[in-house]
Order: structure tokens, then C-alpha cells, then sequence
């Protein structure tokens, strides 16, 4: 068993920053000590984190490898995604694993664990989507709890004809998660009502990705986060996860149901922190196909309005509780393009696994978000939200050693000519962030030092998750 110091740094967590070493033996945090308290130790390897901030290794819990969707396959692989994610200090993601309507799901996830088993940089579970809720997956929803380490269900109110569920569905998948103790995951967007305004922007010859946005209001996010909140009570207080929220109103409604005691709870991603409708879903203005890099669902939202800053307002105040990326990356040629002159083939994505961690760092630069909340809700939340915690999300002894030195000083320049995903463009293009990763550590190995991968595929291993750590 090799032994690690990293002596000299700064240890973030989610409720604070304290000059400690940390003695890492084999995969696995052995002991915090204080500063030159590990000099008394016979190490292998010592790393000088001076200067360094060391923080528990990223946990991203929302993330599309080679998933297939919207007539193509998003375009990282579980072997390049997760090494982007080393890359970007993401020691852990949560994948969704895809029933559609028809599969059993069994079968499903077996498909997932074959195209991830081996191929990994760092640590994976899976999510399970379900995309036809009918007796078999209800039952099957008590197998994966209790024998797969799944233990959380993502459920589509969009999408009709490819992952919805009408409410009858989602009241029966909430019922049987409130029996079996998994929390059902949300994709909040009236799809029905949506594709009544989709096929008049079409008819009318609105083509351009712009469109894309405007038919999909924030009206019908916050419609359906409503609808699901009281679907969730009606099924006896089932906790609610909601995934990607991009608007005020809906937002609003989750801190509603929060503020009356329910387990109701919600992720953001960085695209609808920093892009807008206009300046990126509109790029190039009528007749550009550019803004097709930026179409995701739920849509970027006006920066005419307040959603950027109501949302990092929710990250302070924990009615948002993560910060996911949803990346689902397509490239621009061939992928994107499948929705030239029809901004409904656009494959719904946008890659962001590398970059989670500067871009949230950035609002601490920015002094919208506390240095432990920037930990808290890109690492120790997200664990304790989907069981892993504290294996992972954490610094302490007995937990995992992922740990990422982070210079709080660096400047990180996001570019498609530098990053590390496999996608041919960057959401981010351009992005100069204050603070950097530095030093990567994987269950005690180093994936990325000083510019350098030295991770491997296949180093990552399935992490069988518990029941949800974070319920009130
Ligand atoms: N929802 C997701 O969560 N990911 C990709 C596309 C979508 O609609
Ligand atoms: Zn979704
Ligand atoms: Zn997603």
C-alpha cells in the first residue's frame, strides 16, 4: 500500500477552509493532521500543496455518456468523458442508464454497465431513466434499489412518444419510490404543450435555434415543477429531485415547497448561469445556424430577465442544492447540424463535464457564492443527495481519497483547442476564470498533475449507491 502526504494546503470543505495536511494510505483519506503533522510519517510520495486549496474530488450527478438521443449519440464516451472529467477535478459522476418505453430494465442497465465496465477514469454509478412506467419497471424499481446500487429514477414530463410519462405514470413511479426510498428525478417541461408550440414556429417557418427557447417558455418549466411538487405530496411526501432548472418561476416553486418542510430538491448547471437566449441560443441573429451549439432542454433563458442572478441566489439560500452539468455533448458538424433549417432535430446537449468546478469557482471569485457552498454544492451535496456520502464528497479518514489541489490564483482559459472533451466546439469558448486544477487524486491515485494525464481507463469502478442522504 502506497502512502501519499499532501502537506502544505488549505482544506475546503462544506463548512470551512483550515491550513491541514492530509495522510492518504493506499485509496483511502488515513488521517487529517495538523500542518506539519504529517512530517512524523514514513510516505512514499509528498506532494507540496502550498498555496493549494484541497477539496474533495468533484461529484457531478448528472452526466450523458454515449447515450443515445435525438437521432444521434451524444459524442463522449465513458472513456473520454471521465477523463475530461479528471481533467476538470470530477472524481465521480452519476450517469443515466436509458429504459425506453418497452425495454426491460434490467436489460437496460445491463447495457450501461457494458459500455462504462472498463472504459472509466474515475469513479461512475448510474442513475435509471425510466422511460415506460408500467408494472414491470415499478417492480424493477425495487430490484435496483435493493440489489443494484441504483437508487434514484429520472422521470420525463417532456418529450411525448420518446421518455414521457403522464401523470398517472409519475404518480405510480412516486408511489413506489415512496415505498422502496429512492428519490424520483424530474425533467420539469410540459412536452404536450411544448410540441403544440414547436409545430406552429415551424408551420409559421421559425426555424432558427432561437426558436428552440421561445417555444419552450419558462411558463412550462414552472408548470410542470409545479404539477410534479404536488404529484410528489399527493404520493405521500415521495422526495423530489429537479433536474436542470433554468427559470425564476420555477425555481420560486421549488423554494415554495421547500419552505412548507417537503423533501423537494433541485440542481442548476453552469449554462444557465453564464448564457443567455439572446446572446448565444440567437447567435448570428435570423438566419444563423450557431445558436444550435446551445440548444439543451430546458432551454437558456433571457438575460433580459433575472434568471442568472436568481439562481445563484438559490445556490446561497440551498434551495438549489447542486450543481450538475447535464453534459450531453454533440458536435457541431454532423450532430448539431441534423437541425438546419429545424430547430426541433437539434440534439438536445451541451458538454460541460471539465469545467464545473472553475466555472461555480467563478461566482466565488465574484462574491456570489461562499468557498464551502462552492464544495458543498459541487461535491459533498451531490454525494449525500444520491448516497455515496462520505465515501465520497468529503475529506475525512475512511472516505475515498479523491482530492483535488486547486489553485485559487490560476486562471483557467476554456477553449474546444484545449479541452480534453470530445466534442468540436466549447458552450465556453473563450472563458477566462480565476483558479485552476492543479492535482487530481483517484481513490489515492494521481489521474492529472501539472498538466499531465497520468490516469487510465478502467482505473474508475462502479459505486453501488445507497438510499438518499440529504431528506429533511
Ligand atoms: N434532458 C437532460 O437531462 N439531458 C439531455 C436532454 C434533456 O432533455
Ligand atoms: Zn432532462
Ligand atoms: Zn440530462
Amino acid at each position: 500500500m502506497s502512502r501519499t502526504l499532501i502537506a502544505g494546503g488549505t482544506l475546503v470543505s462544506a463548512t470551512g477552509a483550515t491550513p491541514t495536511d492530509v495522510l492518504v494510505d493506499g485509496e483511502q483519506v488515513a488521517a487529517l493532521l495538523v500542518p506539519g503533522g504529517g512530517d512524523a510519517f514514513a510516505v512514499d510520495r509528498r506532494i507540496d500543496a502550498t498555496g493549494l486549496y484541497v477539496l474533495p474530488g468533484g461529484v457531478d450527478v448528472h452526466t450523458h455518456m454515449e447515450m443515445p438521443f435525438g437521432g444521434t449519440e451524444s459524442s463522449d464516451t465513458f472513456e473520454t468523458g471521465t477523463r475530461a472529467a479528471a481533467w476538470g477535478g470530477t472524481t465521480t459522476i452519476v450517469d443515466f442508464a436509458v429504459q425506453r418505453t418497452g425495454e426491460v430494465v434490467e436489460e437496460s442497465l445491463a447495457r450501461w454497465h457494458a459500455k462504462a465496465e472498463g472504459n472509466c477514469a474515475v469513479d461512475y454509478g448510474f442513475h435509471m431513466v425510466l422511460g415506460g412506467v408500467d408494472e414491470d419497471s415499478l417492480e424493477a424499481m425495487d430490484s435496483l434499489v435493493a440489489h443494484e446500487g441504483v437508487t434514484s429514477f429520472k422521470l420525463f414530463m417532456a418529450y411525448p412518444g420518446v421518455f414521457y410519462s403522464d401523470d398517472g405514470q409519475i404518480l405510480r413511479a412516486m408511489q413506489r419510490a415512496g415505498d422502496n426510498g429512492a428519490t424520483v428525478m424530474m425533467h420539469a417541461e410540459n412536452g404536450t404543450a411544448i410540441d403544440v408550440l414547436v409545430q406552429q414556429a415551424l408551420a409559421r417557418g421559425d426555424v432558427d435555434p432561437v426558436f428552440h427557447g421561445l417555444t419552450r417558455p419558462e411558463a412550462m418549466e414552472a408548470e410542470a415543477v409545479n404539477r410534479a411538487v404536488l404529484l410528489a405530496e399527493v404520493a405521500g411526501g415521495t422526495p423530489l429531485y429537479v433536474v436542470h432548472v433554468s427559470a425564476s418561476r420555477a425555481l420560486a416553486r421549488i423554494a415554495e415547497a421547500r419552505a412548507s418542510g417537503a423533501n423537494v430538491f433541485a440542481e442548476t448547471c453552469p449554462q444557465y448561469l453564464y448564457l443567455t437566449l439572446e446572446e448565444h441560443l440567437g447567435a448570428g441573429g435570423p438566419g444563423s445556424f450557431e445558436g444550435a451549439k446551445y440548444a439543451c432542454s430546458t432551454p437558456l433563458r433571457s438575460g433580459r430577465e433575472s434568471h442568472a442572478a436568481d439562481l445563484w441566489r438559490g445556490l446561497r439560500t440551498d434551495d438549489l442544492a447542486v450543481v450538475s452539468t447535464d453534459h450531453c455533448p454533440f458536435c457541431f458538424k454532423d450532430q448539431k447540424e441534423l437541425g438546419r433549417g429545424d430547430f426541433s432535430r437539434i440534439p438536445n446537449g451541451m458538454g460541460g463535464v471539465e469545467h464545473r468546478l472553475d466555472l461555480v469557482h467563478q461566482g466565488v471569485a465574484d462574491g456570489k457564492l461562499s468557498l464551502q457552498r462552492w464544495v458543498e454544492t459541487c461535491s459533498t451535496t451531490p454525494a449525500r443527495m444520491f448516497g455515496m456520502y462520505p465515501r465520497k464528497g468529503t475529506i475525512a479518514p475512511g472516505s475515498d481519497a479523491d482530492v483535488v489541489l486547486y489553485d485559487p490564483r490560476g486562471t483557467t482559459r476554456i477553449s474546444a483547442t484545449t479541452h480534453h472533451m470530445n466534442i468540436d466546439y466549447s458552450a465556453f469558448e473563450g472563458f477566462e476564470l480565476t483558479g485552476a486544477v492543479r492535482t487530481v487524486m483517484s481513490r489515492g491515485r494521481v489521474v492529472v498533475d501539472a498538466g499531465q494525464y497520468t490516469g487510465s481507463p478502467g482505473h474508475g469502478r462502479f459505486v453501488r449507491r445507497g438510499l438518499s442522504q440529504y431528506l429533511r
